[in-house]
């Protein structure tokens, strides 16, 4: 047979070669025969490495929270109609963190598009709500123009989630051989003009608020924060699940813009004269329900910081929208200021007390099980300044967000989405990329979605330590039941296999905390493993949350 190949491949090889042109060294992935011949070429290229998940949604988390840390896009490759469905949580949870995102979908002949074939889906109507991006690849002269775009949008403006429909007979047509590469990135430089504004803006007011988020993640961006908020004096809080970013032992520290903050705080920045937010679309928890800037027309002067058109103005008056990438205008802004930080000092220190002092852990017993906060406990006593978390979603993580004493050398990986599911697949992909151990905090309702992602961690020898807040319901929405309907529990109890065991069964070192004496010995010996280690925390369902008990909510009711 010629060998054709130094002139012309087939397309999925073309398709290999522009992600390596495009910087991917990782893809995350559950084989499928609709995209074998993606699988073939990878089979070649050794710069990629190809970390095979047990779930679809476990691979399109990876890629998530692998793109959390490098800030590029992460890239998950799944099968058609299942396995897109599948990673469709990953997808959504891309679009809620503004994270990048490259999902490839297999996709069946293009001969029988349209007759609801085995498998068929229409990517473009199912993920477009979702996705900024979604094109199915017919004709293969144009994959490198397709993936070309869908880089481009997952990285431009608000980061998020791009999806590449390759049907399956497209990528054995042959094509050219040359990989055509990303397109230049646009980054939009602060205008000089809006940083005076925005300087103007700030030393008029008496009680501004620098809101930082998700796009301040890198660590060059936390110390550009830090720099600005010190040269200015101004408070800090910070977004919803950021709560990494800036010293919370700071006296700048204004507390985080999440779930369960104190009525009196939330009425404290309502007090604020001025929100400067930065690399934040202000969403709703952010934003405490559209009240912290109120929406649509804010109490207080908004000045909003981001480089998409789309965002700015989008639901809040907005008295300066500055379209700049978030880290270059606050490195400006840094340097306008004057290093006299004592005009906004008392401010601040009001601001800063009630975070400050509900950080303070006091030890805690319960009849029904360990109290959770004496697990984080140890865990500020054990860990170092560069500790890295990946949090699940559920009331367990609550205890962290309260009582781990953060500061920007640590990293914190978590859903904004608030997918149950993302902690162990998260772990799993920062382990992978760091090179070194990750400690997630999951509960029993999500360890068991996307638990099996263990067997990953093995297989590549990751030192993933999972923590399973084990309560034996569906907490967090057992709470909401007692809040509205007292007593009514329905659907929250949750009959559980024996954590440890199963661990042990995946090939991991299992630990258990039953009593609060067990805290110590237990972590010492997962965090010591060599490999993946599980402890399962029997907590107290007593104690439901960081913030309240059951006693106490049936008292209220
Ligand atoms: C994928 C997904 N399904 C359902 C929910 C709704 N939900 C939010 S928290 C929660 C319960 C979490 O339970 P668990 O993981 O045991 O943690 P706990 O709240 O008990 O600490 C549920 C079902 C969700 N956020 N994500």
């Amino acid at each position: 047979m010629p060998d054709t190949r130094a002139n012309t491949r087939n397309a999925a090889q073309l398709l290999v070669a522009e992600l390596v042109a495009h910087g991917v060294d990782r893809v995350f992935c559950v084989p499928g025969e609709s995209y074998l011949t993606v699988l073939d070429a990878l089979y070649d290229e050794r710069r990629i490495d190809v970390v095979t998940c047990r779930h679809e949604s476990g691979a399109g988390f990876m890629a998530v929270s692998d793109a959390k840390l490098t800030g590029r896009p992460g890239v998950a490759m799944v099968s058609r109609g299942p396995g897109a469905t599948n990673a469709a949580i990953a997808v959504h949870t891309a679009q809620q963190d503004a994270t990048p995102f490259v999902l490839f979908v297999g996709q069946i002949e293009r001969k029988d598009r349209g007759k609801r074939a085995f498998q068929e889906v229409d990517y473009v109507r199912t993920f477009g709500d979702m996705a900024k991006y979604v094109v199915e690849v017919h004709d293969p002269a144009r994959l490198s123009e397709a993936i070309a775009h869908a880089f481009r949008a997952a990285t431009t403006g608000a980061p998020g989630p791009a999806v590449v429909v390759l049907p399956e007979d497209m990528l054995l047509d042959e094509v050219p051989n040359a990989a055509q590469g990303p397109q230049p990135r646009l980054v939009v430089e602060p205008a000089p003009q809006s940083i005076a504004q925005a300087a103007a803006l700030l030393e008029k007011a008496e009680r501004p608020v620098l809101i930082a988020g998700s796009r301040l993640a890198s660590s060059e961006a936390r110390a550009v924060l830090r720099r600005a908020a010190e040269a200015w004096g101004v408070p800090v809080a910070l977004s919803f699940r950021q709560q990494d970013l800036f010293d919370n032992a700071h006296p700048l520290y204004a507390g985080h813009l999440g779930y369960m903050l104190p009525k009196d705080q939330v009425a404290l920045y309502q007090e604020s004269d001025l929100v400067l937010a930065v690399g934040t679309r202000l969403g709703d928890v952010t934003t405490q329900g559209y009240v912290f800037p109120t929406a649509p027309r804010p109490k207080q002067r908004l000045i909003h910081v981001y480089d998409d058109p789309e965002v700015l103005g989008a639901v809040f008056a907005t008295d300066l929208a500055v379209l700049a990438e978030p880290v270059a205008f606050l490195r400006a802004f840094g340097d306008r200021g004057t290093g006299k930080s004592g005009r906004l000092a008392a401010w601040a220190e009001r601001l800063h007390r009630v975070p400050a002092g509900m950080a303070r852990w006091e030890p805690k017993e319960a009849a029904d099980g360990v109290v959770f906060g004496a697990v984080i406990d140890g865990l500020r006593r054990k860990l170092g300044d560069d500790a890295v978390f990946v949090n699940d979603a559920g009331n367990f993580s609550g205890w962290l967000g309260r009582y781990f004493p953060f500061k920007p050398s640590h990293r914190l990986l978590g859903p904004v989405s608030g997918a149950m599911g993302f902690g162990v697949p998260g772990a799993v992909a920062a382990a992978r990329r760091l090179g070194r151990r990750v400690i997630t905090l999951v509960g029993d309702g999500g360890f068991l979605m996307t638990g099996n992602e263990l067997a990953t961690a093995i297989q590549y020898r990751l030192p993933v330590t999972v923590i399973v807040a084990n309560n034996n319901s569906y907490g967090t929405i057992r709470l909401h039941q007692e809040k509205w309907f007292p007593g009514r529990t329905i659907a929250t109890d949750l009959k559980n296999p024996d954590f440890a065991r199963m661990a042990e069964a995946f090939g991991a070192k299992a630990f258990r905390i039953e009593r609060t004496a067990d805290i110590d010995a237990a972590l010492d010996g997962a965090l010591a493993a060599d490999g993946p280690s599980l402890v399962e925390v029997r907590t107290s369902l007593e104690y439901i949350s960081a913030f309240t008990t059951l006693g106490a909510l049936a008292h209220k009711s």
